[in-house]
């Protein structure tokens, strides 16, 4: 009975869609105080004086609080914590001298009302003596002023990776072509902003903390940390989570200062993200600006790629160079480059500051390297569809080496994989020849173009994830994760590992998850991480359960353990379906001790970590066509189509899903989402007025196939996908926009293709 691999429906769905979900709004509890954050509305300034008064003597307002009211508070927000490469700065909880970004956390207000909260939110004033606004890496660079005052410039520091002698290889080329190409700065905008509901559990004496986020764990070690508790009095749960995409993958202010004031006023209290707060307070990422060489020779073939880049971080640097080093590392990956050199300088601005969003730092990537193909294959006379058919790496290479260490610290060896049968099939699924031997249409205003991209993914970075399999002696099983979901179907994928392994009913297979009290250690829902890294300890443990079960079940039925099978939820003796004893009764025995001796452990309770040695490497191509309208810049998607191997896929449809839902996001970064800041540092496109999201009307049909080459990193031979679908759409559609208007002899070097940059390019190119 295989349970893993097939397209079973998600268990989570029945209640999402009916309205039972419990997002953390819908957490309200007996006595519970409402807290609101008062933000920077400057860029650059020193903190003046904060006058809180006029807003304490508002109806409801019970307490406000600034820096200097809070000393348990004066440790920074510990950073991610992984790597270690830029110089050390500190992000304070509360703003105490400076402020960096339009939005930074100043004072805390609390009342017994969100309402009252908000009339008391605008009536505290703040004295602030500007500094000078930087808002682009140029003038991070050239300025005099500091916006980390210890560091001698703005440079967090420089992130590199070299391959052979680009610089000699690249004098040997026929031909270079040469690029600035900019991504812009946009972000994950999950449908539920941030929130945090904290209060002391006089029962058991934890510090309860309920937070939207990807990652239980960081959190509960940063407010230990900050508010010097044992890890163990600390208790982080995430409800369900309204999406995520990156932005809520680390520790934030909120999360440290909502549980300081529910000790502080020992009540429950409640912070509650507005969308506007959001587009200030929650990461934003993907800004870079590339200046890149490629060497090729005359027939297409790549001789060397050499680039620098500089990559605004906005102020603080939480997640040190981890999306850099995806950059540089994915920049050329599928493809077969022995020449290679990538620096990025890391700077810092006065804007909003930046931790990965989904694809971190991949989507930049593939933007500049499949873009760099179609302008060269141009400037060659060559098909965009040869020039990647001449240079992608072929099945029969790997395991391939690129001679680069991944940011793990490990030496890169490829997953088994056939770049060039995904690239094929995505041709022939948009319909590529057709369209490249389709006679030029009369010239109206409406053209049509064809783009591809192809992208490499490191996915499923550790260190380890874990599960503790426990069998009821209802014959219930439950699977206890600490990891949260943001949506990803976890509660139905690992819930198929463990049925199968187990030989236990599908339905019968709860995962509790998200709660740092279910399983002591963990990591979270990001990097693409939790179905190579959760799927296999998962498997481990179910698979340990089966065994102790089988070791019972055998004492019970008088016969060898070799004899029994363990299927849907009973063990019997092979041949003899009713020499059995169902999984709970076994479960009951072993928790009673009577046949313990052979297992000498109590119950059905098993636990195992899995570490994966390094990532699994991902990859596939996507394919769009487009129609564009010369007269008003206006592009619509006519179809699109993602090819992706995700090595054994635990659930088709969910992994088909996740890559609709990437590309969704990757269609938002290609035409229209930028989060634009004017000089002073002010976020202009702060609301859904200015920041477009892609909706239902503006995505076309998306055609998903999937390639199967398992993973040699974990025994499920399973890659990642979450992130996947979203790193391929930015250039899959600006090259064919690009096509579309080929007659026109324009060059997409940035991202968003809105309108308004179509009609400039238009305009300018006549
Ligand atoms: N899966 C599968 N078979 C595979 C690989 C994956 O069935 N071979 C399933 C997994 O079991 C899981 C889903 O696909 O249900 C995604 O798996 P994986 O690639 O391991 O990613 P994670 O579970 O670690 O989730 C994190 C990833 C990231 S990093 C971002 S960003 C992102 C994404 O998931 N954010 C999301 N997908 C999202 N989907 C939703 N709905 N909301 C988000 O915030
Ligand atoms: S951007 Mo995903 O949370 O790694």
């Amino acid at each position: 009975m295989n349970v893993v691999g097939r397209s079973l429906k998600r268990k989570e769905d029945r209640a999402l869609v009916a309205g039972r979900g419990r997002y953390l709004d819908d957490f309200t509890l007996p006595d519970m105080l409402h807290v609101g954050v008062v933000r920077s509305t400057h860029a650059h300034a020193r903190l003046g004086k904060v006058t809180v008064d006029e807003a304490l003597a508002g109806p409801g307002v019970v307490a406000a609080f600034t820096a200097g009211d809070l000393p348990e508070l004066s440790e920074p927000i510990p950073a991610y914590g992984q790597l270690k490469n830029f110089r050390d700065y500190a992000q304070p909880v509360l703003a105490r001298d400076k402020v960096r970004y339009v939005g930074e956390p100043i004072a805390a207000l609390v009342a017994d009302t969100p309402y009252r909260l908000a009339d008391a939110l605008a009536r505290v004033t703040v004295e602030y003596e500007d500094l000078p606004v930087i808002t682009s890496t140029e003038s991070a660079l050239g300025s005099a002023a500091r916006i980390h005052e210890a560091w001698p410039d703005n440079l967090a520091g420089v992130s590199q990776r070299i391959i052979g002698e680009p610089e000699a290889a690249m004098r040997a080329a026929d031909v270079i072509v040469h690029e600035r190409l900019y991504h812009a700065r946009s972000a994950g905008m999950p449908i539920e902003p941030r929130g945090v509901v904290a209060y002391e559990d006089r029962l058991t004496g934890a510090l309860v903390v309920i937070t939207s986020t990807q990652t239980t764990y960081l959190v509960r070690g940063a407010i230990a940390h900050v508010l010097g508790l044992p890890v163990e009095r600390v208790r982080v749960l995430a409800p369900d989570v309204g999406g995520g995409f990156g932005a809520k993958a680390q520790t934030y202010a909120e999360e440290i200062l909502v549980p300081a004031l529910a000790r502080r006023l020992q009540r429950p209290v409640k912070w509650m993200e507005r969308r506007r707060e959001h587009f200030l307070a929650t990461c934003h990422d993907r800004e870079q600006t590339h200046e890149v060489r490629v060497g090729f020779r005359h027939d297409g073939t790549i001789v060397a790629i050499d680039g620098t880049f500089q990559a605004d971080f906005g102020a603080y640097t939480i997640q040190d160079d981890a999306a850099i080093l995806n950059t540089i590392v994915h920049l050329c990956s599928p493809y077969r480059v022995a020449h290679y050199r990538s620096v990025c300088q890391n700077l810092v601005t006065n804007k909003t500051y930046s931790a990965a969003y989904r694809g971190a730092g991949r989507p930049e990537a593939a933007f500049v390297m499949e873009r760099l193909l179609d302008i060269a294959a141009r400037r060659l006379g060559l098909d965009p569809a040869d020039i990647r058919r001449r240079n992608l790496i072929r099945a029969a290479e790997m395991p391939y080496r690129p001679g680069l260490p991944y940011k793990d610290g490990v030496d890169i060896v490829y997953d088994p994989g056939d770049f060039l049968a995904a690239f094929e099939r995505a041709l022939e699924l948009i319909g590529y020849r057709e369209h490249r031997a389709r006679p030029a249409r009369p010239a109206g205003p409406r053209r049509i173009g064809v783009g591809v991209a192809c992208y490499h993914q490191g996915t499923a970075l550790g260190p380890y994830e874990g599960a503790n399999v426990r069998v009821d002696p209802s014959g219930q099983v439950y699977v206890f994760v600490g990891f949260s979901s943001q949506g990803q179907g976890h509660a139905t994928t690992f819930a198929q590992i463990a049925a199968q392994e187990l030989g236990a009913p599908f339905d019968a297979v709860t995962i509790v998850g998200a709660d740092t009290a279910a399983l002591p250690y963990g990591f979270g829902a990001l990097a693409s991480r939790l179905a190579a890294n959760a799927g296999p300890a998962v498997a481990r443990a179910a698979r340990e359960a089966r065994r102790r079960a089988t070791l019972v079940a055998a004492t019970m039925l008088e016969c060898a353990p070799e004899d029994l099978v363990s299927e849907n939820g009973r063990l019997h003796v092979v041949g003899l379906p009713e020499r059995s004893v169902a999984l709970g009764e076994v479960a009951r025995a072993a928790a009673k001790g009577k046949v313990l001796a052979p297992t000498g452990e109590a119950g059905l309770n098993t636990c195992a970590y899995f570490y994966p040695k390094t990532v699994t490497w991902a990859f596939g191509a996507q394919a769009a066509a487009v129609e564009v309208d010369v007269e008003t810049g206006a592009v619509r998607l006519l179809r699109y189509v993602a090819v992706h191997d995700s090595g054994r896929p635990i659930n088709p449809m969910i992994v088909e899903g996740q890559l609709h839902g990437g590309v969704a996001q990757g269609v938002g970064a290609a035409l229209m989402e930028e989060l634009v800041y004017d000089a002073g540092g002010q976020l202009v496109t702060g609301s859904f007025m200015d920041y477009a999201l892609p909706r239902a009307d503006d995505l076309p049909e998306i055609t998903t196939a999937l390639l199967d080459h398992p993973s040699i990193i974990n025994e499920l031979g399973i890659k990642g996908a979450g992130e996947s679908g979203a790193i391929a759409p930015g250039p899959a559609i600006a090259n064919a926009i690009e096509d579309a208007l080929a007659p026109f002899g324009i060059t997409i070097r940035e991202l968003p293709v809105t309108p308004a940059r179509i009609f400039e390019m238009l305009r300018e190119a006549r």
